[in-house]
């Protein structure tokens, strides 16, 4: 559900396609709301359906159409009206730390490997969400700078802030999962060391 308010941001900025959509989409909220085009596609059909979204169709080429989104009145009141909602949190339901809870059943090299990969990709991702960082402060982010663009002088510096802010917890985040499974390797060392 969550996906059509990622959507629905996007468009406050100017319609788009479907397929400008996906790439705009792939290149800032995907950070944080990742959804494969397989998603994206239907959900905004059945946002058009249920009025947040017209659809228009345009030439695309010299024989080709597209559909372009463009947010309607309904669609941006549905947006505040959930970011004026509270959330509701879901119960803990990770992989990750219900094998932790049963490592003694594993062998120590898938163990470790379960720790290793989870550090790899906690570094990647951290590196990703640093690099986002520095295109919103410099303003290399084609969305944000489109957003900008569109938004009062007044309104500018809390519309960068709140996106920075948001990868900051997602580095602080990922930097906890890193040194959570530097200290499961160091314990699988010292628990399940070869005899
Ligand atoms: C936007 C731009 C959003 C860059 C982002 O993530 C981002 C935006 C939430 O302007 O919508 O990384």
């Amino acid at each position: 559900m969550s996906l059509r308010y990622a959507l629905l941001a996007l468009l406050t900025v100017e319609p788009m396609t479907g397929y400008d959509l996906s790439k705009r989409f792939e290149s800032s909220v995907a950070y944080v709301w990742h959804a494969p085009d397989s998603q994206i596609y239907p959900e905004l059909r059945r946002m058009e359906r249920d009025g947040l979204l017209t659809g228009e169709e345009i030439p695309w080429g010299p024989n080709s159409r597209k559909t372009q989104y463009r947010i309607t009145a309904a669609g941006i009141a549905a947006l505040r009206e959930w970011m004026n909602t509270p959330l509701e949190y879901s119960r803990e339901r990770d992989p990750v730390h219900l094998k932790a809870a049963y490592l003694e059943l594993a062998d120590p090299k898938a163990a470790r490997a379960h720790m290793q990969a989870h550090i790899d990709y906690h570094t990647l991702r951290r590196e990703q969400w640093a690099a986002m960082i520095n295109e919103l402060r410099t303003g290399t982010n084609v969305m944000l700078s489109k957003r900008l663009a569109k938004t009062p002088e007044s309104d500018r510096q809390r519309t960068t802030a709140y996106k920075i802010f948001t990868y900051e917890g997602l580095i602080a985040r990922a930097q906890t999962e890193i040194e959570w499974a530097q200290r499961g390797l160091k314990l699988i060392d010292s628990l399940d060391e070869a005899p």
